[in-house]
C-alpha cells in the first residue's frame, strides 16, 4: 500500500473514535446452543464450595439447567435438605467448548444467583489439562461478573468485582484509567494470597439483589495480549447499541471509560493467559463466599455451609437467566 494512502486510511478510520477497536461476531450463544457449546462439568469444585456439580443429563432431568430457543436458565437446587456428610448443594458449572485468545466476550444477563453463600461468577481461564493433571491448583482467570451476595441494606463494600488471578510477576499500576476502584494491584495468587488483581465495581445494579430488580445488564470484556478491559451497562440505563443489540461487528472505542482496566505496563498480558475457555457456574461458601467474616459481614446468618446445607428454600432465587453469550474476534 501506498504510504500516504495508508496514513489517509488510517487518519479516516481514527476519525469516529481515537482508539477504534473493531471486533466481529464469531459465536452467538442463545437459548438451547448452550446445550452444544457448552459442556456441564461434574467435577469437586476447585474453590471448595458447598456444592455438587452435576452432568447435564442430571441437569436437564432436575431441571436445574433449562433452556428454550432465548434463554438459558441455569439454577441450585432449592427443594432438598442436603446432608452434612455428603459433597453439599446440587448446581452447575459450564464451559464453552470453544476456546479463545484475542477477543471480546459480551453477557446480556437478565437474572444472576442471589441469596446469602451464593457465589455466582461468569470468567474465562485455561484449564490446560486441569483439573485431571492434578498438578495445577491456579486458574488463570478473567473473572467479570464474580461477586458476594450481601443482605439488602448491610453496609460495607462491594465486592462486586472483576479480578485477573495469575502466576508469578503480573501487577497493576496504581493509577489508571478506571471508573471502578482497585482494591489490590498483585495479580499473582500466591503473592497476593489468593486474592489477585481486584477492580471493584462503582457502578449501581451491577450485582445481585439491585442487578436482578433493575432486570440485569450487559458485561462486556475485551482481551487482548496487552490489556483487558471490563464494562458494565445497566439494562435501564444508556448501554451502547452495537453491544445491546448483538451487532455483527462491535466497537469497543465506543463503550466509554471500562470500568475495570488491567494495561500490561507491569505484566505480560499474553504471557499470563492462554487460549482460554468461558465459564458460567454457581457455587455456595467456598474459598471466598464462605470465609466467616465474609459471609457474616455481608449480613449472613450462622455459619455459611450449615446454611446451605439446611434451607433449601432460601435458594429459590439462585438462578442465573441468561439472554445471550456473545464472542467477537
Ligand atoms: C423448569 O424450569 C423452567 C425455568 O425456570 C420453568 O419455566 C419450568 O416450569 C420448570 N419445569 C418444571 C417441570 O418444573
Ligand atoms: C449491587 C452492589 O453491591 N453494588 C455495589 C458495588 O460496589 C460498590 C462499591 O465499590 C457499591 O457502592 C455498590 O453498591
Amino acid at each position: 500500500m501506498h504510504l500516504t494512502f495508508a496514513l489517509a486510511v488510517a487518519a479516516a478510520s481514527l476519525a469516529p473514535t481515537a482508539f477504534a477497536e473493531v471486533f466481529s461476531l464469531t459465536d452467538n450463544h442463545v437459548g438451547k446452543d448452550f446445550l452444544t457449546a457448552f459442556t456441564h462439568e461434574a467435577i469437586a469444585d476447585p474453590t471448595h464450595g458447598r456444592v455438587n456439580y452435576v452432568s447435564q443429563a442430571t441437569a436437564l432431568a432436575k431441571n436445574l439447567t433449562w433452556a428454550n430457543s432465548n434463554t438459558l436458565i441455569l439454577r441450585g437446587d432449592y427443594k432438598t435438605k442436603i446432608s452434612a456428610s455428603g459433597p453439599g448443594r446440587d448446581s452447575v458449572r459450564i464451559k464453552s467448548v470453544k476456546t479463545y485468545d484475542k477477543h471480546v466476550t459480551v453477557f446480556d444477563i437478565k437474572h444472576m444467583p442471589e441469596g446469602c453463600g451464593t457465589w455466582p461468577a461468569a470468567w474465562e481461564t485455561t484449564e490446560n489439562g486441569w483439573p485431571n493433571s492434578g498438578e495445577v491448583d491456579i486458574e488463570p482467570c478473567i473473572c467479570f461478573v464474580s461477586g458476594l451476595n450481601r443482605v439488602e441494606g448491610v453496609n460495607g463494600k462491594g465486592p462486586n468485582q472483576s479480578t485477573l488471578h495469575t502466576n508469578a510477576y503480573c501487577n497493576m499500576p496504581a493509577s489508571r484509567t478506571q471508573t471502578g476502584v482497585a482494591v489490590s494491584n498483585v495479580c499473582d495468587v500466591v503473592a497476593s494470597n489468593n486474592v489477585g488483581c481486584s477492580v471493584q465495581s462503582t457502578t449501581p445494579n451491577s450485582f445481585g439483589t439491585s442487578f436482578n430488580a433493575n432486570g440485569g445488564g450487559f458485561y462486556g470484556m475485551e482481551r487482548r495480549d496487552d490489556l483487558v478491559k471490563v464494562w458494565f451497562f445497566p439494562r435501564s440505563g444508556s448501554v451502547p447499541n452495537d453491544l445491546k443489540t448483538g451487532a455483527k461487528s462491535i466497537d469497543t472505542g465506543g463503550w466509554g471509560t471500562p470500568n475495570a482496566f488491567f494495561p500490561n505496563t507491569q505484566c505480560d498480558i499474553g504471557g499470563h493467559f492462554g487460549s482460554n475457555n468461558i465459564i458460567i457456574d454457581l457455587t455456595f461458601c467456598g474459598d471466598w463466599a464462605g470465609i466467616p467474616s465474609i459471609y457474616n459481614g455481608a449480613g449472613c446468618p450462622g455459619d455459611c455451609a450449615t446454611y446451605v446445607n439446611d434451607n433449601p428454600s432460601a435458594f429459590k432465587n439462585a438462578y442465573w437467566w441468561i439472554n445471550a453469550v456473545r464472542v467477537y474476534t
